[in-house]
C-alpha cells in the first residue's frame, strides 16, 4: 500500500478525500488545524510556510497531494504566504526528501477569464482572474520546471467546486463530487505514466465548459453530472453580477476578497490591502465640522 501526505487535510475537499480514499492508502494528513482522523491515518501539524515543517512532512512518502493554502479570493499576504512560498516549500521538499510524484490541485480559476461560451483544454494560454488564480497558475508553473529540471512526476488538477451536489448555475458547470474527485486522484497517484499533466477536476457535466480528453486519455472515467440538480437550480437562480456572469470564474472576475471558507481557529485575519488603504484615507480625511470651530 502506497503512503500519500495530503496537505491542507482539514479542509473540505481534504475532508471529502481522506474520506474517499480511506483504506486504499497508508495517508498521512497534515494541516495548521486541528482535525477529526479518518481510521488509520496519521495527523501532522505543520505550517508550510516554514521549509522544516515542509521537509517534515514530505519525507518517506510515495506521493504529496498538496492542498494545503489559501482556497479563494484573498489578502495578497495571505496568498503569498500560503499559496507562493508554501508551494514553493512543499515542491522543494519532496525534491530534497525524494518523493517523486506530486499532484497539485490547481483551480479553474487559473483560467477563469475564459468566456462561458468558450470550451477549453489543457493547452489553452492561462487567463487567471485573481490573484488566487495566479498563484494556481505559478504552482502549475512551478510544477512544469520540476517535472523537466528534476524528473518529477507531478499531475496538475485545475479543480471546479468539490461538493456532495452542486451549489448554483455556475458550478453546473464546474461540478466535482468527492467520489470522482476520488477516481481523479488514484489516477494522479497510481498512474505509471506521468510526467506533467494538467486535467480538469469536473465530473461528466453536461454543461461543462472544459474539453478533459486529457483526463479520459489516462483513464478518468466519472461516474456522476450535475445534470439530475440542473432543473431545481435554475428555477431558484436569480440573474447576477453582469461580468461574474459572462465569465468561468464568476465572481473571482470581480471580487477583491471572497470569505475563507476554512479559516484557522483563533487566527488574526489579514488586512487586505484595498481595506488597509481605505482605513488610512479616512483616518487622514478631516472631521465633518472641524474646520468651522
Ligand atoms: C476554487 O478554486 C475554490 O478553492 C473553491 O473554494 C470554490 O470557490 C471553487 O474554486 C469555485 O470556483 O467554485
Amino acid at each position: 500500500m502506497k503512503t500519500i501526505l495530503i496537505t491542507g487535510a482539514a479542509g473540505d475537499v481534504g475532508t471529502h478525500l481522506r474520506r474517499e480514499l480511506a483504506g486504499q492508502y497508508r495517508i498521512r494528513a497534515s494541516d495548521l488545524r486541528p482535525l477529526k482522523k479518518v481510521a488509520q491515518e496519521t495527523y501532522v501539524r505543520a505550517d508550510i510556510s516554514k521549509m522544516s515543517d515542509a521537509l517534515k512532512i514530505t519525507k518517506g512518502m510515495d506521493a504529496v497531494v498538496h492542498l494545503g493554502g489559501y482556497s479563494v479570493e484573498g489578502p495578497w499576504e495571505g496568498i503569498l504566504s500560503a499559496n507562493i512560498i508554501g508551494c514553493y516549500h512543499v515542491f522543494e521538499a519532496a525534491r530534497r526528501n525524494g518523493v517523486k510524484r506530486i499532484l497539485f490541485p490547481t483551480s479553474n480559476h487559473a483560467v477563469g477569464f475564459y468566456r462561458r461560451d468558450q470550451t477549453i483544454d489543457h493547452r489553452v494560454y492561462i487567463k487567471p482572474d485573481s490573484r488566487y488564480g495566479v498563484s494556481k497558475v505559478f504552482g502549475e508553473a512551478l510544477g512544469s520546471l520540476y517535472a523537466d529540471k528534476y524528473g518529477m512526476e507531478v499531475f496538475c488538477m485545475r479543480i471546479g467546486n468539490v461538493n456532495p451536489a452542486p451549489i448554483d448555475k455556475r458550478r453546473l458547470s464546474l461540478w466535482f463530487s468527492p467520489r470522482d474527485l476520488a477516481q481523479m486522484v488514484a489516477i494522479g497517484i497510481d498512474h505509471p505514466d506521468i510526467r506533467f499533466e494538467i486535467v480538469y477536476g469536473i465530473s461528466a457535466n453536461k454543461r461543462a465548459w472544459y474539453d478533459n480528453s486529457n483526463a479520459y486519455r489516462l483513464g478518468y472515467r466519472p461516474q456522476d453530472d450535475s445534470e439530475v440538480y440542473a432543473d431545481e437550480i435554475l428555477a431558484r437562480e436569480k440573474p447576477g453580477d453582469p461580468v461574474a456572469e459572462k465569465f468561468q470564474g464568476g465572481l473571482f472576475c470581480v471580487a477583491e476578497e471572497i470569505p475563507n471558507p476554512a479559516p484557522i481557529p483563533g487566527a488574526a485575519r489579514p488586512t487586505s490591502p484595498t481595506k488597509a488603504k481605505a482605513r488610512a484615507r479616512a483616518r487622514s480625511r478631516p472631521r465633518r465640522g472641524r474646520r468651522d470651530r
